[in-house]
C-alpha cells in the first residue's frame, strides 16, 4: 500500500495501532479465508484513528439478526460515502487537469511589474484544466464543443488564473446573457437531452436571435471543436487585459497558448466513432502522454497594443466577439508551459480546483470588456455553492504557494488556526499582524471613466458579421466544406423550420456560397431572406493564422500508429515499421484479433496491446495492416477488420500494407491513393503518415 495515498495524520503508526501488520494478511469474505499479498501495512482505522478489526462485516445482533445501530464503524463509513459527491460545475463540468510549470523566456518589464512576466528563466508552478462546456461530468470527451483552457499560475505574488478557451472569441457580448446562452445549449429542460450537443432546437433558436454569436458560430462549426488531442489545441485568454508598469502606464494585452505539437483535429465521422470507442479519449491521451514522459507543451504569446492603436482597429477590442488578427498585431512569444505531473487524486485536485478570472497579480488588470466584468463576479460565487465554503482557497490545490495573511476569519471548514487577540486592521495591539503594502501591493490601472450610466450596448459592438466572414474566408477549401457540413448536420437536428431558415439567413451575410450550400443541404427550395444587419459587413483581408490546416505540423510526434496483425504476420516488417515510427516520435500499438500473444511467421511470439473489436482505427493517427494470407482470409469475414481499414481510409489516414493487408483492402473495397503505401517502404510511409490525406476527401464524401 502506498502510504502517501492514505489519509493519515502523521504517516506513521502509533505503537498501539501497529500491533501487527507484517507479512501476509488474511481476509474473511463470505466464510472463505483469502490470503492477500504481504508487505508492511498501515492500520485501517476509522476517521478517529481507531484501528478496525474487521472491515468485512457489520455488527449484528447474531449471525442472522439485524444490524445494530451502535455500529459506529458502519455508520461512519456509509455516511461519508453518502456525501462523497459535490455539485458539478454548472458549465465545464467534464474536465481533465495536470500540474506543470510556466517558464518566462522574454521579459515584459517595460509593460508590467508582474514578476511572472518579468523574471526570465523563473519557473512558476501551474495547474491547467481542460474541459468541454455543455456536457455533465460523466459525459464523453469528444462532443462538438468548445474546450476550456484554464491555467492557475501559483506565482510568488499570489495566484493568477487565466481562464480561457480554445477559441479566441465568445458567443455573447454581455455577461447578463450567459445564463440564457447556457440554458439554451444544455439539455432541454423538459426532456433531459441532448447531453453535450449543440445540435438541438433551443441552442439554434437562441443563436438565431443573437446575431452577435455569428463569429463564434463559425468557430464552433469548424474542426476546432473536434480536436484530436488536448495537447493539440490552442488556448486564448479571449478578453483584452491590461499590463501596468512601474510608472503606472498601462498597455492592452491578449494572451495566447500555442501547442508545440501543432494544431490537429479529427474528422466528424471519426469523432462520433471515437465517442463510442473510448469515452475518455482525451483524458486517457493526456494521462498516457504525461505518465510516459511525453510532456505536453505550449508557447505563451501576447499581443500588445495601446489605446491609440486600438482606436485605429476596424472593431472594438473590448467586444469579446472580436479577435485581433495576428496580421494586425503580431504575436510575441514570451514563455512556455509544460505539463509534467499527473495529479495524485482526481477529486482533490482536478475537481476541487477553483478558477476565478478575478484572481490577478499586481501588474495585470482587467479591461472594460462587459463579458469579463460579469465573469469577475460569477466564478467566486459558483465556487461557494460548488465547494461549500468561502475557505475554498485553503484547499491545497487552490492555496497560493506564497505566504498569505489577512484578518478574514472563521467560516465552514476553516483549516487555519489563526493565533492571537487581534482579528482586525488597523490595530496597535499586535506587532506581527499583516499590514498594507502601498508600493508593491495591487493597484488598479489609473483609468478615467466618464459618461452617463445606463443599460446600453456600445454602438461599436454592432458589427456582427465582418469577423465571422473574415474567419470563413480565411479557411482552406477543406475547412470551409467541414463548416458547411457541420451546419447542415446541426440544423438537420433542429425540428423548427423557421429556426433553420433564420440561421441560413444570417449565413448570407457571412458568405453567400456558404448559405447556398447549407440551404441545399437542408433541402430548401429557395434561400431564406437575410436579416437587416445593424452595420454593413466590412471586407477584411483573409488571415491564414485562423486555419487549422495551416497550423498543423507535418509530424508523428505525439501521434499513434496502430498495426493490425494476425498469427503468421511477418515479424521483420512489423519491427522495421515500428522502429521507423518510433524514431519519428510516434507511439506504436499492436492490434490483433485476440489480445495476448500472436504467433508470427518466424514462430516468435509478439504480445498485442489491444484486441481488434476494442481498438478500432479511429484511435490511431495512421495504421498499418500486416497480415499473413491466412490472416487476411480470416479477417475478410470480420466486420471489425473491414471497418478498421475502411474507417482509416475514410478518415484520411495513411495506411501501410503488405500483401495480406492489400488483400484485406480489396475485400473491404478500399481504394488506392498516395496515402496507401507498401509497408516495406518505411520512409515513404512515415512521410505520408505525418499528415492527413486531404486530397482523398472529395473522392469519398459528399460535403454539404
Ligand atoms: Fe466561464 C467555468 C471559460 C464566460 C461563468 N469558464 C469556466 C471554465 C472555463 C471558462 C475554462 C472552467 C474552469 C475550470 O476548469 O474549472 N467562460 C470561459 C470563457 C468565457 C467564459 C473563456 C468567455 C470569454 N463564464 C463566462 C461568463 C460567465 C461564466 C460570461 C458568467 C457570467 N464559467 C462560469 C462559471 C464557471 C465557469 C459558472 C462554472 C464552474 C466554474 O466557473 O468554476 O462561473
Amino acid at each position: 500500500m502506498n502510504k502517501e495515498n492514505t489519509m493519515s495524520n502523521s504517516g506513521k503508526l502509533t505503537k498501539e495501532q501497529d500491533s501487527t501488520l507484517q507479512g501476509s494478511l488474511q481476509v474473511a469474505v463470505g466464510g472463505e479465508i483469502h490470503q492477500i499479498a504481504g508487505g508492511e501495512h498501515q492500520a485501517l482505522t476509522t476517521n478517529q484513528g481507531v484501528a478496525l478489526s474487521d472491515n468485512q462485516n457489520s455488527l449484528r445482533a447474531n449471525p442472522s439478526g439485524p444490524t445494530l445501530g451502535e455500529d459506529f464503524i458502519l455508520r461512519e463509513k456509509i455516511t461519508h460515502f453518502d456525501h462523497e459527491r459535490i455539485p458539478e460545475r454548472v458549465v465545464h463540468a467534464r474536465g481533465t487537469g495536470a500540474h506543470g510549470f510556466f517558464e518566462l523566456t522574454t521579459s515584459l518589464k517595460q509593460y508590467t511589474t508582474a514578476r511572472i512576466l518579468t523574471e526570465v528563466g523563473e519557473k512558476t508552478p501551474v495547474f491547467t484544466r481542460f474541459s468541454t462546456v455543455a456536457g455533465g461530468a460523466g459525459s464523453v470527451d469528444t462532443p462538438r464543443d468548445v474546450r476550456g483552457f484554464a491555467v492557475k499560475f501559483y506565482t510568488k505574488e499570489g495566484n493568477w488564473d487565466l481562464v480561457g478557451n480554445n477559441i479566441p472569441v465568445f458567443f455573447i457580448q454581455d455577461a447578463i446573457k450567459f445564463p440564457d446562452l447556457i440554458h439554451a445549449v444544455k439539455m432541454e429542460p423538459d426532456r433531459g437531452f441532448p447531453q453535450s450537443a449543440t445540435a438541438h432546437d433551443t441552442f439554434w433558436d437562441f443563436i438565431s436571435l443573437t446575431p452577435e454569436s455569428m463569429h463564434m458560430v463559425m468557430w464552433i462549426m469548424s474542426d476546432r471543436t473536434i480536436p484530436r488531442s488536448l495537447r493539440m489545441i490552442e488556448g486564448f485568454g479571449v478578453h483584452s487585459f491590461r499590463l501596468v508598469n512601474d510608472s503606472g502606464e498601462s498597455t492592452f494585452v491578449k494572451f495566447h497558448w500555442r501547442p508545440k505539437l501543432g494544431l490537429q483535429s479529427t474528422i466528424w465521422d471519426e469523432t462520433v466513432k471515437i465517442s463510442g470507442a473510448d469515452q475518455d479519449f482525451h483524458r486517457r491521451d493526456m494521462f498516457d502522454a504525461i505518465t510516459s514522459g511525453n510532456f505536453p507543451e505550449w508557447e505563451f504569446a501576447v499581443q500588445l497594443f495601446t489605446q491609440e492603436e486600438a482606436d485605429t482597429f476596424p472593431f472594438d477590442h473590448l467586444d469579446p466577439t472580436k479577435l485581433i488578427p495576428e496580421e494586425l498585431v503580431p504575436l510575441k512569444v514570451i514563455g512556455r508551459m509544460v505539463l509534467d505531473r499527473w495529479p495524485n487524486n482526481f477529486f482533490a485536485e482536478t475537481e476541487q480546483i477553483a478558477f476565478c478570472p478575478s484572481h490577478l497579480v499586481p501588474g495585470i488588470d482587467f479591461s472594460n470588456d462587459p463579458l469579463l466584468q460579469g465573469r469577475l463576479f460569477s466564478y467566486h460565487d459558483t465556487q461557494l455553492s460548488r465547494l461549500g465554503t468561502p475557505n475554498f482557497h485553503q484547499i491545497p490545490i487552490n492555496a497560493p504557494k506564497c505566504p498569505f495573511s489577512n484578518q478574514q476569519r472563521d467560516g465552514h471548514m476553516q483549516m487555519a488556526q489563526q493565533a492571537g487577540r487581534v482579528a482586525y486592521e488597523p490595530n496597535s495591539l499586535s506587532g506581527e499582524s499583516p499590514r498594507e503594502t502601498p508600493t508593491n501591493g495591487f493597484h488598479s490601472a489609473a483609468v478615467t471613466e466618464t459618461g452617463v450610466k445606463g443599460r446600453v450596448r456600445a454602438a461599436s459592438f454592432a458589427d456582427h458579421y465582418s469577423q465571422a466572414r473574415l474567419f470563413y474566408i480565411s479557411q482552406t477549401a477543406y475547412e470551409q466544406a467541414h463548416i458547411a457540413s457541420a451546419l447542415v448536420f446541426e440544423l438537420s437536428k433542429v425540428e423548427h423550420v423557421h429556426v433553420r431558415e433564420a440561421i441560413v439567413g444570417h449565413l448570407r451575410h457571412i458568405d453567400e456560397a456558404l448559405a447556398q450550400r447549407v440551404a441545399a443541404g437542408l433541402g430548401f427550395g429557395k434561400i431564406p431572406n437575410a436579416p437587416v444587419p445593424a452595420r454593413p459587413v466590412q471586407e477584411m483581408q483573409p488571415s491564414p493564422a485562423l486555419q487549422i490546416i495551416g497550423k498543423m505540423k507535418d509530424t508523428l510526434m505525439g501521434r499513434t500508429l496502430g498495426i493490425l496483425i494476425t498469427n503468421g504476420s511477418d515479424g521483420a516488417v512489423i519491427d522495421q515499421l515500428k522502429r521507423a515510427a518510433t524514431s519519428a516520435g510516434a507511439t506504436v500499438k499492436i492490434v490483433s484479433p485476440k489480445v495476448g500473444d500472436v504467433k508470427l511467421a518466424s514462430g516468435l511470439m509478439l504480445s498485442a496491446d489491444g484486441q481488434l473489436a476494442g481498438c478500432p482505427s479511429v484511435l490511431f493517427d495512421a495504421v498499418a495492416v500486416l497480415l499473413s494470407d491466412e490472416g487476411a482470409k480470416a479477417l475478410s469475414v470480420e466486420s471489425a477488420a473491414i471497418d478498421f481499414v475502411r474507417d482509416a481510409f475514410g478518415h484520411l489516414k495513411a495506411i501501410a500494407v503488405d500483401k495480406g493487408g492489400q488483400a484485406l483492402l480489396k475485400i473491404a473495397n478500399v481504394g488506392q491513393d498516395a496515402g496507401v503505401v507498401d509497408a516495406n517502404d518505411q520512409a515513404a510511409f512515415i512521410a505520408v503518415a505525418k499528415t492527413r490525406q486531404w486530397n482523398r476527401e472529395k473522392s469519398i464524401r459528399t460535403l454539404a
